[in-house]
């Protein structure tokens, strides 16, 4: 297929926003950025100890910086989690639908390589966001803008906002030293529940949480569980980007 075509074709709007089933019992363990972290995820699982019930979503950016992406992956289809879609799913699955390697950075790279099938197909699966309704949260890998119903916010926003503008829109610290972090101007329901700015320490607000540790630069990696809004964590065993 012509790749143009392929890319007009990837499949936002079939993975734009999932909404959970409303099962009283389940627990919702939601974890942050792994990067690869394969043997912090593995010991964040055992302290966590999921019942059957339970339903484990990652928040994305399961790949890419950390040693062992493609092993994430294979545990997270083990077991049968959720993810949304980080920017750096988004990234591979922009090269994967073109087939453009521009898309790709040097560590992106190494991980395409690695990926099979099974594991592409997942990373397709992603949806960007996730609304659980009887608590009126909202999960997602970046976060929203003010400004703009969050429905309407596309994959490029979602998987990467950080900081914004006076005008509500993107920007870059360097550019824009004024812009102030998403979350800060986040004053509305639902509650929010997203990763990506990683923080040495989770990052409670009164209409959102951030739960990206950074485990990858030697942080920690988090769980946060709902209902009972307990967080668990482990120490990254070592930094692995400097
Ligand atoms: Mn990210």
């Amino acid at each position: 297929m012509n790749p143009a075509i392929k890319s007009r074709l990837f499949p936002y709007h079939q993975v734009r926003a999932l909404q959970s089933s409303d099962n009283p019992d389940r627990r919702w363990i939601i974890i942050g950025d792994v990067h690869g972290c394969i043997r912090e995820l593995e010991d964040l699982l055992h302290k966590v100890n999921p019942g059957k019930k339970d339903r484990v979503l990652f928040l994305g950016d399961l790949v890419n910086r950390g040693p062992h992406s493609r092993k994430v992956v294979r545990l997270a289809r083990g077991l049968e989690a959720l993810s949304l879609m980080g920017n750096h799913e988004l990234r591979l699955l922009q090269y994967r639908y073109s087939q453009d390697s521009a898309h790709l950075n040097a560590n992106d790279r190494k991980t395409v390589e690695t990926l099979e099938e099974e594991d592409w197909a997942y990373l397709s699966s992603m949806a960007l966001t996730l609304h659980w309704p009887r608590n009126n949260c909202l999960f997602v890998h970046g976060g929203f803008l003010p400004a703009i119903p969050w429905q309407e916010q596309d994959a490029s926003i979602v998987t990467r906002v950080r900081n914004i503008c006076h005008d509500g829109m993107p920007c870059k610290q360097k550019d824009c030293p004024s812009g102030t972090f998403w979350a800060d101007n986040w004053d509305q329901k639902p509650f929010v529940v997203y990763g990506h700015s990683p923080q040495p320490s989770v990052v409670p607000k009164a209409r959102s949480l951030g739960i990206d540790t950074g485990c990858v630069w030697g942080g920690k990696l988090t769980a946060y569980i709902l209902p009972e809004k307990r967080l668990i964590q482990v120490d990254a065993r070592k930094k692995y980007i400097p």
